[in-house]
């Protein structure tokens, strides 16, 4: 994918204030400090604009950007900070689900997840979630270079049993190497419309 413009558009919290449902949309999801704002810059070429953090948990809003003029991607906030209260955990499912549920132009999900970690229920009551509103997902396993090769294989099978899935069901991903970034274009590409001028 050549990246010829990449815009930050908006952030919002509700359906009144997102953009307009112009163009295809591709949202990105998972715990909070799993890489997401990092991995939304590799797959864009930008050093920096989705905002990274050593701070976990601090985006609580749904950041809006624009590629190219004709593909949006979405930055869903973190989940699973254990020091959010339960009041904000509360009103941060509401807004993710509200999103899921009505954005029409959402295409699919990816959703990230760290490789060193097993998948725990926030990541399956999450995906329960995209099954229940027909939203495809790619899964991704990032930070892939804090392993070694035998490691990378070891963990990949691990959390594909987990997930009652195949080992072949999850990208490989660092932002570092830059390891998967051409397979999760070729997988988010898949999920968008055929344009034939393309
Ligand atoms: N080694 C390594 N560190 C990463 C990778 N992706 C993100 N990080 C680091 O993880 C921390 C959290 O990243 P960030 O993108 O802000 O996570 P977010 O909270 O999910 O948006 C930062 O210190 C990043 O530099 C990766 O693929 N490899
Ligand atoms: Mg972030």
């Amino acid at each position: 994918m050549i990246i010829k413009s990449a815009e930050f558009v908006k952030s919002a919290v509700k359906p009144s204030h997102y953009p307009e449902e112009n163009q295809p949309e591709i949202a990105f999801a998972g715990r909070s400090n799993v890489g997401k704002s990092s991995l939304i810059n590799t797959l864009l070429n930008r050093k920096n604009l989705v905002k990274t953090s050593s701070t976990p948990g601090r985006t609580q809003l749904i950041n809006f950007f624009l590629i190219n003029d004709s593909l949006g991607f979405v930055d869903i906030p973190g989940y699973g900070y254990a020091k959010v209260p339960a009041a904000v955990k509360k009103t941060w499912g509401t807004m993710i689900e509200t999103y899921i549920q009505t954005r029409k132009t959402l295409k699919g999900v990816v959703l990230i997840m760290d490789l060193r970690r097993v998948p725990g229920p926030e990541e399956i009551a999450f995906m329960d979630w995209l099954n229940y509103y027909n939203i495809p997902f790619i899964r991704v396993l990032t930070k892939a270079d804090k392993l070694s090769k035998t490691q990378q294989k070891q963990q990949q099978m691990i959390i594909a049993k987990s997930l009652s899935a195949d080992k072949d069901d999850f990208i490989l991903f660092s932002t570092k190497s830059k390891t998967g970034k051409k397979p999760l274009w070729d997988a988010i590409k898949n999920l968008l419309p055929k344009n034939p001028q393309q």
